[in-house]
C-alpha cells in the first residue's frame, strides 16, 4: 500500500487555502493509503513564537483536522515533537544538503525578508521537512503549489544520500490538486491566502463567522472586463474564484466557469459554495474542543504509531553513514 505523508504548521488560523490545497486531499487519502499526517511545531519556531500561543495552536490545529474528517482511527495523526526521530535525521540531512540549494529557496527569500530576526532554524527548515518526509517511505506528498520547491529539493536530498551512502530512503512524489492548489487573496489576488496575510479581508480562515465569509467573497476583487473565464495571468481575481468554486464543487476552474455571464452570479454561488463547505467543519469543531484531554491521548497514541515506522528508518540511515551503533 502507498505510504502517504504531509504536515502543517500549528501559526495562525486554517484557511481555505489549507483546506482546499492540501487538507481535502488528506480525508480522502487516508480511506486510500497508509496516511501519515503532521503537526509540523518544530517549523514553526523557525520564526518566534509565544509559547502558550504555540502550546493553544497545536491543539486547536489538531482538533481543526479532526473536525474537517481526518480520523485517527485510520491514519496517522501525530504531532512533530513527539517523535524525536525528526529531529535526528534532519541534522544528517542538513549535512546532505548544500547552502545553495537552501539558499534558493522562494519561501525562506519571501520569510526572511518579512521579519527582522532570521533564525538559521528558518534556512535550514527545507532540510528538517525532507526528514519529515523521508523517515516514513513516503511515496506521496500531497501539498498546495507553493511547496513545489521544497519537495523538488527533499527529491534530490533523498537520491544523493542514496548515491553517497547506499540505498537508504523512498524517493518522494509531489501530489498537487488541479483546483484549489493555489487559493489567492481575495483583495490582492497576486499573492497567496496565507497566515501572515496582513489583510483579514483578503483571507477566509474556517473559523470565520458564515455571514462575514459571505461578505469577503462578494467584495472580492475583480476587474473591469465583465467576461467570466479561467486565466490566471490577466484575470486573477475572477481566476481564484473559479477555483476555489471549482475546488468546493469537485470540478476544474474551467468546468465551473461554465454558464456565467457576470461577477455578481459567480460570486454568490461560489459564497453559498464555500459556506456550506465551513458549516458541517465549524459545528464538528465546537465539540472537538470541548475535550482537550482527548485530543492529547490521541495524539499520544499517533506518536506511538509514527515511532514505529520512523525509529527504523532513522536507524538504517545512521547505519549506511557510518555511525557506530550504541
Ligand atoms: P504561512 O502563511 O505561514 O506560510 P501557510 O498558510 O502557507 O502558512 P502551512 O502550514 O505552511 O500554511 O501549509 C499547510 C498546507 O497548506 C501546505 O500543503 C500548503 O501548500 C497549503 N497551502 C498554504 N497556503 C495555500 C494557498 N493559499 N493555496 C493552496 N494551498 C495552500
Ligand atoms: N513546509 C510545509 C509544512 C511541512 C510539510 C512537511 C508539508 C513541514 N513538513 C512535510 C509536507 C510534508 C509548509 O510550509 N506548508
Amino acid at each position: 500500500m502507498a505510504r502517504v505523508f504531509s504536515g502543517i504548521q500549528p501559526t495562525g488560523e486554517v484557511h481555505l487555502g489549507n483546506l482546499l490545497g492540501a487538507i481535502r486531499n488528506w480525508i480522502v487519502d487516508q480511506h486510500e493509503a497508509d496516511s501519515v499526517y503532521c503537526v509540523v511545531d518544530l517549523h514553526a519556531i523557525t520564526q518566534q513564537q509565544d509559547p502558550a500561543e504555540l502550546r493553544n495552536s497545536t491543539l486547536r490545529l489538531t482538533q481543526m483536522l479532526m473536525a474537517i474528517g481526518l480520523d485517527p482511527d485510520v491514519c496517522t495523526l501525530f504531532v512533530q515533537s513527539h517523535v524525536h526521530e525528526h529531529t535526528g535525521l534532519s541534522w544528517l540531512l542538513e549535512c546532505t544538503t548544500s547552502f545553495g540549494e537552501l539558499r534558493r529557496m522562494t519561501q525562506f527569500k519571501d520569510k526572511s525578508d518579512k521579519t527582522d530576526f532570521v533564525s538559521a532554524g528558518l534556512f535550514t527548515y527545507p532540510s528538517l521537512m525532507a526528514a519529515d518526509i523521508l523517515l516514513y517511505d513516503t511515496n506521496r506528498v500531497p501539498v498546495g503549489d507553493d511547496q513545489r520547491q521544497h519537495l523538488e529539493l527533499t527529491r534530490d536530498v533523498a537520491v544523493r544520500f542514496n548515491a553517497r551512502y547506499g540505498n537508504t530512503f523512498v524517493v518522494p512524489e509531489a501530489a498537487i490538486p488541479r483546483a484549489g492548489a493555489r487559493v489567492m487573496d481575495l483583495q490582492t489576488p497576486t499573492n497567496k491566502m496565507s497566515k501572515s496575510s496582513l489583510s483579514p479581508q483578503g483571507t477566509i480562515n474556517l473559523l470565520d463567522d458564515l455571514k462575514s465569509v459571505e461578505k469577503k467573497i462578494m467584495r472580492a476583487m475583480t476587474d473591469t472586463d465583465g467576461d467570466v473565464r479561467y486565466d490566471v495571468a490577466s484575470k486573477p481575481g475572477v481566476s481564484n474564484l473559479l477555483s476555489i468554486l471549482g475546488a468546493c464543487t469537485d470540478r476544474t476552474p474551467e468546468d465551473a466557469a461554465e454558464g456565467y455571464a457576470q461577477y455578481g452570479a459567480l460570486k454568490k454561488d461560489t459564497a453559498a459554495a464555500v459556506v456550506e463547505t465551513l458549516r458541517p467543519i465549524q459545528a464538528r469543531f465546537a465539540e472537538l474542543s470541548n475535550d482537550p484531554g482527548e485530543t492529547a491521548r490521541l495524539l499520544a497514541i499517533g506518536a506511538t504509531k509514527a515511532r514505529e515506522v520512523a525509529g527504523p528508518v532513522l536507524a538504517r540511515a545512521r547505519e549506511h553513514m557510518g555511525f557506530l551503533t550504541s
